[in-house]
């Protein structure tokens, strides 16, 4: 899974970039156009070495996720987007966008417009990012029409319908998330990376001195969420990420003197997994026990597939069984002796926890 990190200028993308990844890069001084901070990081998840127990893995290896961090975005004038190429380019090939909404006050960090406003700038990221979309779909309506003209294909036909009913949305000043798609239709369309057809997540960074005023933040912005395929999450980047580089047993007494359940980390996973229909399965084997990452109603077979291209093709059934069950029983005898180890097909629909150990008979 691969996530942008987008927003206005200096509210705080790259500190949320750097607790996310772990990560170290410059914050601060306004990011030059063009310039990208990428990362993989882990999925923290403590299942995966109470599962290692039970077979002894001799390696633990974690789900990750990528994260990119862009410069800004500005205001365009009509005639120029001011995203540039580059950095529109990664942000076509993410699965997610993050955007990053300023909440904290200091008056030594300027905000570009002048004052803080969260839903201003929600609304001028949204535009520039709808106009960087509405030039592709002109770009290509031309072109189609074009082509069409010498050539009446009717696969041609239905993708100007489409594009046109994607300009349309677009000049209603909607995001292509509104829009029913057809299986057939996302396809048709899934190349270009269309920006407002990505899952959204807001991300409402609040300085430390509104920490508790988070739930009613997080109430009073929630309304976001009416929209399809949009979340939304309140967090305190930097303290976050000065937390994220706390030894743990440290990070956890900082954590209890400020009144904070779980980091922020943890929470934004779990909503973009949530937002993204993801749900994590294992594999374990006295060499690895690992986690891996799939969408709500895949099966086993496409489990099968992410472990190992071959296996889906090859796939003849997979042990099943809940994490939770798993340690429970404390080793696979005991769960087979209570019939908790279950023998899934090819149509199984994969569960968030469940244990796989895939049977494969690859012919070469
Ligand atoms: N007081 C306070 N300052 C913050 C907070 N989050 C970020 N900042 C400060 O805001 C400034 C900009 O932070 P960055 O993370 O670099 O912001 P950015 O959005 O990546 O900036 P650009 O890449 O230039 O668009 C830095 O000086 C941060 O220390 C916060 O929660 N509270
Ligand atoms: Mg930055």
């Amino acid at each position: 899974m691969k996530i942008g990190i987008v927003g206005r200028p200096q509210v705080g993308k790259t500190t949320v970039f750097n607790t996310l990844a772990q990560s170290n890069a410059e914050i601060g001084g306004y990011t030059n156009r063009g310039q990208i901070n990428l990362s993989t990081a882990n999925v923290p998840d403590e299942r995966l070495a109470q599962l290692a127990a039970i077979l002894q893995s001799k390696k633990i290896t974690h789900a990750t996720i990528d994260y990119v961090d862009v410069a800004g975005v500005t205001k365009s004038d009509v005639e120029q987007a001011e995203l540039d190429t580059g950095t529109l380019a990664s942000l076509r090939t993410v699965d997610a966008l993050a955007h990053v909404v300023r909440l904290f006050k200091d008056e030594t960090v300027p905000h570009v417009d002048g004052s803080v406003d969260a839903e201003r700038d929600i609304e001028s990221v949204s535009l520039e990012f709808a106009f960087a979309d509405l030039q592709i779909v002109e770009g290509r309506l031309t072109r189609l029409r074009k082509q069409f003209q010498s050539q009446k294909l009717p696969e041609l036909q239905s993708e100007i319908r489409l594009l046109e009913r994607c300009q349309q949305t677009l000049e209603d000043g909607k995001p292509l998330r509104v829009l029913d798609l057809s299986a057939n239709e996302e396809k048709l369309i899934r190349g270009y990376g269309f920006l407002t057809q990505k899952p959204l997540l807001l991300v409402f960074n609040i300085g430390e001195t509104q920490l508790d005023a988070a739930d009613d933040i997080l109430k009073r912005f929630k309304k976001y969420e009416a929209a399809p395929q949009t979340a939304v999450i309140v967090l305190a980047a930097q303290l976050e990420m000065e937390l994220s580089q706390l030894e743990d047993a440290d990070a956890e007494i900082f954590m209890e003197e400020l009144g904070l359940q779980e980091s922020a980390l943890e929470r934004f996973i779990q909503t973009s997994y949530h937002l993204l229909g993801l749900l994590t399965f294992f594999t374990i084997n006295p060499t690895e026990s690992r986690a891996w990452t799939l969408r709500e109603g895949q099966t086993a077979v496409d489990a099968a597939g992410r472990v190992h291209t071959d296996f889906a093709q090859a796939f003849i059934r997979s042990e099943t069984i809940n994490w939770a069950d798993l340690i429970g029983c404390g080793s696979y005898p005991e769960a087979r002796n209570r019939g908790l180890l279950r023998s899934e097909g090819k149509t199984y629909q994969v569960q968030e926890g469940d244990v796989l150990l895939i049977l494969a008979n690859p012919t070469n």
